[in-house]
């Protein structure tokens, strides 16, 4: 499929997503993030697809498009549609992870907060910049950041607007990686990830998530539900005798 706001790339297993507005530093319209859900169906049903990136060049993206937004009534903006695509991002069966070089503000660190992993460079600017324009982030900001970072330091951010560095946002725990280069760095990651079992990665991912909607008891109950499940798969299979006979498993997604 072709899209006008986004360009989509898949080699070695490994699809890149990248947001393409540079005139606007990639700012994210109804259309670009429209176009991100219908790629997400894509992928997630492309079984060559094992790992997915999302980046943007020179930036990953500063926000919302502002002029898409400004004269929205309260119905209007509660039907723009960010929040159903972003959570549908979130709940990939597949690892998601988001390559940061300079600007990450606002809705597209929204974005970011729906990949399972942050990379970015040491001098990205990263941010939620929403309440110098008279709102907060709404695309599910204000429940992931508090989950990762800790709703004083989550506070913190989206109270004041700041825009840090990207070796900041890592000390907090915001970014999980610094490197030069995220997208290299992010692609040999997803070069390994995709070879290992995608069933397990996908229940493991599964539980992980459900550690933010349900009590602990409950957690664990379903995590040893899925862990079992993992038993009728052939790649734990392979993998347990492959420990066995001292041979690297071929995984086979079943
Ligand atoms: N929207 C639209 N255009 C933008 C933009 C944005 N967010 N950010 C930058 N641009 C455009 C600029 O207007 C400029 O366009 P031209 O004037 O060249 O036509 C071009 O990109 C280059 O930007 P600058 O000239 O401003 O570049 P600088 O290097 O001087 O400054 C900057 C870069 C990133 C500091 C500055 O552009 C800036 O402050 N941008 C706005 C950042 C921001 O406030 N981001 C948050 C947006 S609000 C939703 C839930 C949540 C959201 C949306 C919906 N729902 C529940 C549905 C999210 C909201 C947001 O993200």
């Amino acid at each position: 499929m072709s899209y006008e706001n986004i360009i989509v790339r898949n080699e070695n297993n490994v699809a890149v997503v990248n947001l393409n507005r540079p005139k606007s530093l990639n700012a994210l319209n109804s259309d670009m993030v429209a176009e991100l859900g219908k790629a997400f169906d894509e992928l997630t049903g492309d079984a060559q697809v094992k790992v997915i990136i999302i980046t943007g060049e020179k930036n990953f993206a500063a926000g919302a498009d502002i002029t898409n937004m400004v004269e929205l009534t309260p119905e209007e903006a509660y039907d723009f549609a960010f929040s159903p695509i972003y959570n549908k991002i979130a709940n990939c069966p597949k690892p998601v992870i988001a390559a940061i070089e300079g600007f990450a503000l606002g809705g597209a660190m929204e974005l970011a907060l729906c990949c399972d992993l942050r990379i970015a460079t040491p001098t990205a600017k990263i941010g939620f910049p929403e309440i110098t324009l008279g709102i907060f982030p709404g695309a599910g900001g204000t429940q992931r950041l508090p989950r990762l970072i800790g709703a004083a330091q989550a506070k913190k951010l989206i109270y004041t607007g700041a825009i840090i560095r990207g070796e900041a946002a890592y000390a907090l725990g915001l970014v999980d990686t610094l490197a030069e280069n995220p997208l290299k760095e992010a692609t040999t990651l997803a070069e390994d990830l995709a070879a290992k079992p995608p069933v397990a990665l996908k229940l493991a991912k599964e539980c992980i998530n459900a550690a933010d909607d349900v009590d602990l008891n409950t957690g664990v109950a379903f995590e040893a539900t899925n862990w079992a499940r993992l038993f009728a798969t052939s790649d734990q299979k392979e993998g347990m005798r492959a420990f066995i006979e001292k041979r690297k498993p071929t995984f086979v997604g079943k």
